[in-house]
């Protein structure tokens, strides 16, 4: 068995009801669902989410070993976070950073994650279809992208 583990930082807890304008009216148990219904047999996943970057330091440093690949939202952290930016660089696999909203349009504190430096690919303004595309990749780069055309 494989995991893939998706991280959410701060505030994302209150998806669906915060700021709907911005982030949308699913919530994290949909972000979740939607992610698991991609996985092919073999995979899981495995959903954290916190408030607090040192939890979510732990988490990374968590996935060293035991998840085949990351996909984060580090929320607000990622415009502020070296310890963040330094755990997944301790992290062997590939990581996907997800923005629900196009950080590049809104305020300019916005546009610079410190998270990027790792990520092998970085997703924003695509909503919460951002995550699903995150996913895809994860499973294309751990070499599960297509089920189909690996069993034909
Ligand atoms: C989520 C947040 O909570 C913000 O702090 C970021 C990001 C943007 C998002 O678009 O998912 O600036």
């Amino acid at each position: 068995m494989q995991t893939i583990l998706l991280i959410n930082g701060p505030n994302l807890n209150l998806l669906g009801q915060r700021e709907p304008e911005i982030y949308g009216a699913e919530t994290l148990a949909d972000v979740e669902r939607r992610c698991r219904a991609l996985l092919p047999e073999g995979v899981d996943l495995r959903a954290v989410q916190s408030n607090h970057e040192g939890a979510l330091i732990d988490a990374i440093q968590d996935a060293r070993g035991t998840a085949a690949g990351i996909v984060i939202n580090p929320g607000a952290y990622s415009h502020s976070s070296v310890g963040i930016l330094d755990a997944l660089s301790a992290y062997e696999g590939p990581v996907i950073e997800v923005h629900i909203s196009n950080i590049h349009r809104r305020e300019s504190f916005r546009h610079h994650s410190f998270v990027s430096a790792r990520a092998e690919g970085v997703i924003a303004g695509l909503g919460i279809e951002g995550y699903e595309a995150a996913i895809r990749r994860v499973l294309t780069l751990i070499g599960r992208g297509d089920v189909d055309q690996q069993l034909g």
